[in-house]
């Protein structure tokens, strides 16, 4: 039966685990993320599908069914899995999206590697997927594309079923023409997204960002302008804007363009910082540190997180300020999503160099100022963390939106805790209250994490008042519905019905 809503991204929606030689299917232990937000939106259609690679050494007999039929607590959906071999997605995703794409998005020219790139390749990997999608979807059927390594896939949908309502999200941000148009394959890209009927974002820099690139090399009219609206317009963000765009022409086509910042399941973060077990954990953790201050900080082992420049400042905090030492421990969790890759492999080496200089500085019998957690930590005890810090110490160089530091808030329901937040996480221009930093500059890291250090109770609980009211507004089930609303806006509407702005 086809879908009325397909959802197309890369990662299968469920484990799969083998059983006395039987493959099972079974839901992702922890429902916090992105991929139990997106099942969820099955259970508001009638019927869902889902399109995701699955690895395969021959792709023409893969030695799986290309579709199953899942049942779980959101409803019965297909899951069409696509045979790559592993050459395939080594090609598309290691090295066209994570060695070329990525850092682009994030603004690190210099990291650009375009040489080993094989865009025949990307290509056929993102006709695959748009043939997949259009082999599931019913007449005038939502085809929902996730992100940067599916870019060409709309563009391929549109001429193989023009029929359906095609909305993409970036969960990246998007960067403005100078450095987008790095890419070779640009214009490509930029006719692939214009052929949506809706372009999803986080926040309004990456919109006005998007339509900057379209603008220097496709005819695009702006058609509609906003002002931005209040709760995504914090001043102290790098990223404000007070404007943006929100609806284009181009080719006879309106595209709807949207600024919509992905939240957390708050209901659910609370619960568990609430629970018996966190608050045992809570007190084991706080019993450890003896009167010391924690300072987390949790992300991905990737150079967009700053983590070195994170380790650096905390390093020179303890350089400058000796009546810290002993009086402070920073947690730092980095978790390697491609650790097979070299550029993820040296920043891994760093960390841990820098991580053994501090410690066998400064660090004694009695004290180590500094723990370096390379392995995942189970979202439970993240969250006893979370509750446990008294400083939240987030500091990308870039970064889409951010989850971890809005956790961090939807977890503090004792209404304590200081976020320290850099000013180029898409979540800054949301979270008005936190510590603003710049993690490009040592003066204001350094400033900054002294600062939230130093804060009195009642400025603390202040500050997380402020942003707890915006996590817990802007959570995930409030990007869903504004997700529904793109959806739904009538497909009919052509570009000459409006009036250019
Ligand atoms: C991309 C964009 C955008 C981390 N360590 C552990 C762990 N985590 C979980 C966190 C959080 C998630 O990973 C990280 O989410 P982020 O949003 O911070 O970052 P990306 O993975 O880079 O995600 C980003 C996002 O997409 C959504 O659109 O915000 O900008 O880059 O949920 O909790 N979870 C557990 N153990 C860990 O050690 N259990």
């Amino acid at each position: 039966m086809p879908s009325d809503l397909v959802i197309v991204y890369h990662r299968q929606p469920y484990e799969e685990v083998e059983v006395d030689g039987k493959i099972e299917f079974r839901e992702n232990k922890s429902p916090n993320g992105i991929v139990p937000t997106l099942k969820s939106f099955f259970g508001r259609f009638d019927k869902g599908a889902w399109v995701a690679w699955k690895n395969a050494d021959d792709p023409s007999n893969p030695g799986f069914e290309r579709v199953v039929e899942i049942e779980d607590q959101h409803g019965k959906y297909s899951v069409s899995r696509l045979p790559l071999t592993p050459e395939q997605v080594t090609s598309f995703y290691h090295v066209s999206s994570k060695e070329a794409f990525w850092p682009i998005l994030h603004g690190f020219k210099e990291r650009y590697n375009y040489d080993p790139v094989d865009w025949s390749t990307f290509r056929e990997v993102n006709w695959a997927f748009a043939e997949a999608a259009a082999a599931e979807a019913a007449q005038g059927a939502v085809v929902w594309v996730h992100d940067y390594n599916l870019w060409l896939v709309p563009g391929y949908l549109r001429t193989l079923r023009p029929d359906v309502k095609i909305s993409f999200f970036h969960h990246t941000p998007f960067p403005p023409a100078d450095i987008f148009n790095v890419l070779p394959w640009r214009r490509e890209i930029l006719e692939s997204l214009l052929a949506c009927d809706v372009v999803g974002f986080h926040i309004p820099r990456y919109v006005n960002n998007f339509v900057s690139a379209a603008r220097s090399l496709l005819e695009v009219d702006t058609q509609k302008r906003e002002k931005v609206k209040d709760e995504l317009n914090a001043q102290t963000s790098a990223l404000s804007e007070q404007s943006v765009i929100t609806e284009v022409a181009y080719d006879g086509r309106t595209v709807l363009l949207q600024a919509s910042p992905v939240g957390v399941d708050v209901d659910y973060i609370e619960t568990l910082a609430q629970s018996e077990e966190t608050a045992k954990r809570v007190g084991e953790i706080r019993e450890g540190l003896k009167d010391r201050q924690l300072i987390l900080s949790v992300g991905r082992t990737d150079y967009t997180k700053g983590g070195i420049e994170q380790l650096e400042s905390f390093e020179r905090m303890l350089e400058n300020r000796p009546d810290l030492r002993g009086k402070v421990q920073l947690m730092h969790v980095s978790v390697s999503a491609n650790a097979n890759m070299t550029a993820y492999q040296q920043i891994q080496e760093d960390l841990e160099s820098i991580a053994g200089r501090i410690n066998g500085r400064y660090g004694n019998f009695d004290w180590q100022p500094l723990l370096l957690i390379s392995n995942p930590v189970p979202f439970t005890d993240l969250v006893a963390f979370y509750r446990a810090a008294d400083v939240a110490w987030i500091t990308p160089l870039a970064d889409g939106m951010n989850l971890v530091c809005k956790e961090f808030c939807a977890a503090r329901t004792d209404g304590d805790g200081v976020l320290v937040l850099s000013e180029f996480a898409g979540a800054a221009v949301e979270l008005a209250t936190a510590v603003p930093t710049n993690p490009f500059s040592h003066k204001s890291m350094d400033s900054a994490i002294e600062f939230a250090l130093a804060m009195p109770e009642e400025d603390r609980r202040g500050r997380m008042k402020v942003n707890r009211a915006m996590v817990q507004k802007q959570d995930i089930r409030f990007w869903a519905e504004d997700q529904m609303r793109a959806f739904s806006t009538p497909k009919e509407k052509t570009a000459s019905a409006a009036e250019p702005a």
